[in-house]
């Protein structure tokens, strides 16, 4: 039994817990939330005087800390208990307080009952079950270690390979053979026969290069090499081609994780990549701050960049750069005829500032012209994806000239791409989920069915489930996004166990202690945010034109208000007009208090001023909110709000003018996955209070480089804004301390160098451990491509016929 619950009803709080369950029954909400029952148990305490000591540190106390969540029913309750991260225990508390465990499949019918979507027929609705898949891989066994995939893969595999020399040279040498680039063989050739013959041979090679001058290029005396059995890829110079080598002997006669992971980094077995990123606009202009067209577009354009630049470096590094080796980025997503002045109609668009790196469009097929030539919502976006995936394959073939080495999906739509075709072509494959919108919508699978028809979470949930599980690596942006905090469930973990009544059961969707999983966070562009400190680099007449445009420029088109006095610090934000980036909640919170108008402007850049120009549910809904906001609290003369589409160096220069006028950035999402602005804020020096909940807890160090802000409590918040502000009055110091912190966090933890160098070496070793281990997935990938058939497809069809109809 839960030990927290035993505890309490071992001890005199258990009248307490009577009680407390007494003033529970008198709440009329059926099914209580962690932030309800924390509220519950705060007026409890007050209503009785308990002690402080009770309030905080009693068994009750901890009792109601880790419980998630509280079901009522008729006679008992339902405990859902989180005791510590990344686990869950369920109990039914009976009127007479006895406890009983209750199963899964229990909780899950509960859940369905309680929203009148209950199957009488037991044992009548689909249960998934990902979890015997898992058995026979390794599983990490401390939740800290949750997210370092690679380094426990690494160890686990190599003392099982290591323990039999003769299978683990077999491997090598047969993975040492495999190589080639555009058909020309690399690593070794023909001449080294064997395993013994390896081993001589590479002893006999390290002795050669050992007498040459360590900077001799490769090229001088590779004919040599060939004629030992060595071809390129092992070094650029005498002395890195030594390095390489001496670590292949190392790993021939004294095998350990590290050397195996420092060997095969340097394995040029990449040269292809596609990064899928399906829906939406994806541009390199004017296409930002659309509904959909957010952080992940900008995420991996960068990532793109970076990758082609590690790419190169690894060639050059490999000493292949005589064999003409060009690696290539594909951006793979879909074309839209009506692109609305974007370039997202135009089949191959190249990366900027890249040699090859590309955007391929792929247009959807004409099921029906209204729909498949503009821009479709990434919530309407499902029945295209199977063909989508198929026409891409062929597009893709042909601007490689062959297969990619590495297929990335992103979001949960390019993920099932991803999938799709890394099935089919044979290719390992990587998911990003950026944000998984299970745990943006409340309630979202328990009332799929009512929310169906906007939102088709019931063809976005199977196909997380699906492609996360088909992914040979995940990597995501935070720790917290795969299992979240000691008090938060994680994105992933929202997806381990739930309903989707009158659908199916999840009784296992996904093994959270995989080593699949690997936390490799985002970077920031620095050519376009940097220091608003480094005035060299910034161009004078756009400082002057954007300063203009924030605070003074008068342009009904797409500036709202006028500042009584542009002097006052700015508070700014920049986000989609999504919901759940609550710029609404921010402008009501600024609405309520007084002493903040009077010492602050609050300044918007967020999608557009008019109603009838947007295509987006939410985003109509946000705008009339604003204005009712602005209109409620009679905000005019205190707020701007500019529904502007900035080119990439703008928006990096807006975010320097604020800080020239030592300005704040809030953003006050009420959940952000991670939050791409914060980071850009942050690296240009600007003091930033982001949300709690979600990524940015990660980014920010509370007080240190940045502030928390509870954006459900808009008091609190502008409390704290305030009281920041009040504090630079005082000491106008505070705020360059903050904004060189802030700085400094970035440039110490969020670099794109980071993140490609780990993501490359991760694909290399999961490719390594794939071709080694021989891992079987087949019976995974076909209960996938089951489900796929049997759930995803004929839900797809029914939308697109839908569709037909538009
Ligand atoms: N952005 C922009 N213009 C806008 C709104 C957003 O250029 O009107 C950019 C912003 O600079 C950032 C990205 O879009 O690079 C938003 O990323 P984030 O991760 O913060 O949120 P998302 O939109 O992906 O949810
Ligand atoms: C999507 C989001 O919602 C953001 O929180 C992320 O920063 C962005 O993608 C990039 O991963």
């Amino acid at each position: 039994m839960s030990e927290l619950l035993q505890a309490v009803l071992n001890s005199e709080e258990k009248s307490d817990l009577r009680s407390l369950i007494s003033e529970l029954r008198q709440q009329e909400k059926k099914y209580l939330l962690r932030n309800d029952i924390l509220n519950l148990y705060g007026e409890y305490c007050s209503k009785y005087e308990k002690p402080e000591q009770f309030y905080t540190a009693s068994h009750l106390a901890k009792l109601v800390y880790y419980t998630q969540e509280i079901i009522q029913e008729e006679s008992s309750l339902c405990f859902i208990i989180r005791p510590k991260i990344a686990s869950q225990e369920v109990y039914r508390l009976t009127g007479d307080l006895s406890v009983q465990p209750m199963t899964v499949q229990e909780l899950l019918d509960l859940r369905d009952r309680l929203v009148n979507r209950h199957n009488p027929n037991e044992g009548d609705l689909l249960e998934l079950d990902f979890g015997p898949f898992y058995d026979y891989t390794p599983v990490i066994r401390d939740p800290k270690n949750i997210g370092k995939g690679v380094q426990f893969l690494n160890r686990y595999l190599s003392s099982k390979l290591f323990a039999d020399p003769k299978q683990w040279l077999e491997g090598l040498f047969n993975f040492l053979r495999l190589h080639q680039y555009n058909g020309v063989q690399l690593l070794i050739n023909q001449r080294i026969q064997s395993q013994q013959q390896l081993s001589d041979q590479v002893k006999k090679a390290i002795s050669f290069v050992s007498d040459r001058p360590s900077e001799e290029p490769y090229e001088e005396f590779r004919f040599e090499m060939q004629v030992m059995g060595f071809e390129p890829g092992w070094g650029h110079t005498a002395q890195r081609v030594q390095e390489s080598l001496s670590i292949l002997d190392e790993l021939i006669d004294s095998p350990d994780p590290q050397t195996l992971e420092a060997f095969i980094s340097r394995i040029p077995m990449i040269f292809r990549i596609v990064l899928v990123s399906a829906h939406g606009w994806f541009g390199q202009e004017g296409v930002l701050g659309r509904p959909d067209t957010g952080g992940q577009v900008v995420y991996v354009l960068d990532q793109a960049k970076n990758l082609e630049k590690q790419l190169q470096e690894d060639v050059m590094l490999a000493g292949l750069e005589g064999l003409n080796v060009k690696p290539k980025v594909i951006i793979l997503s879909r074309l839209i005829p009506n692109s609305d002045g974007t370039l997202c109609n135009q089949r191959l668009e190249k990366v900027h500032d890249t040699e090859n790196a590309w955007i391929l469009r792929v247009p959807l097929r004409e099921f029906n012209p209204n729909m498949t030539q503009n821009w479709i919502s990434r919530f309407e976006f499902w029945p295209y994806l199977e063909t989508f995936a198929i026409d891409s394959e062929k597009e893709l073939l042909a601007e490689f000239q062959g297969k990619p080495d590495l297929i990335v999906g992103n979001y949960t739509d390019g993920n099932l791409v991803a999938f799709l075709l890394a099935r089919r072509l044979r290719v390992t494959q990587c998911n990003i989920a950026h944000a998984l919108e299970k745990s943006k919508y409340l309630f979202s699978n328990l009332y799929w069915q009512d929310l169906e028809e906007k939102y088709h979470f019931s063809l976005q949930f199977s196909a997380d489930l699906l492609a996360m599980n088909a992914a040979n690596f995940i990597i995501s942006s935070t720790y917290q996004e795969i299992v979240g905090t000691p008090d938060s469930v994680g994105q992933y973990e929202s997806l381990k166990c739930f309903t989707m009544p009158e659908l199916y059961h999840v009784v296992n969707g996904i093994e959270l202690f995989s080593p699949k999983f690997n936390v490799v966070p985002p970077g920031v562009n620095e050519n376009a945010y940097f220091p608003y400190t480094r005035t060299q680099d910034r161009v004078e007449s756009d400082r002057l034109r954007l300063e203009e445009m924030l605070f003074t420029l008068e342009d009904d088109s797409q500036i709202f208000g006028r500042l009584d006095d542009p002097t006052k610090r700015p508070l700014f934000s920049m986000a989609r007009l999504d919901r759940i980036k609550n710029l609404t909640g921010l402008a009501e919170c600024f609405g309520q208090n007084q002493q903040l108008q009077e010492q602050c402007n609050l300044i918007l850049v967020a999608g557009k001023l008019r109603v009838e120009e947007s295509g987006d549910n939410e985003e109509r809904d946000e705008i009339v909110k604003l204005y009712q906001i602005i209109e409620q609290y009679n905000l005019y003369g205190k707020i701007r709000w500019l529904g502007v589409r900035l080119t990439k160096s703008d928006s990096g220069e807006i975010y320097r003018v604020i800080a020239d006028h030592q300005g704040i950035f809030v953003q006050p999402a009420l959940f952000e996955a991670f939050g791409l602005t914060i980071l850009e804020s942050m690296i240009s020096g600007l003091p930033t209070f982001a949300t709690q909940f979600g990524g940015p807890l990660e980014i920010i160090q509370d007080k240190v480089n940045g502030f928390y802000i509870n954006p459900t409590n808009l008091e609190e918040t502008a409390e704290k804004l305030l009281e920041f502000v009040q504090k630079c009055g005082q000491n106008p110091n505070y705020w360059n301390q903050i904004s060189k912190q802030a700085i400094d966090r970035v440039y110490s933890t969020y670099t794109w160098k980071i993140h490609t160098s780990k993501l490359l070496s991760l694909a290399r070793i999961y490719g390594f451990w794939n071709f080694i281990s021989k891992e079987n997935r087949e019976d995974l990938l076909r209960y996938i491509e089951a489900l796929f058939y049997l759930i995803y497809k004929p839900r797809a069809q029914q939308l697109l016929e839908q569709h037909k109809h538009r």
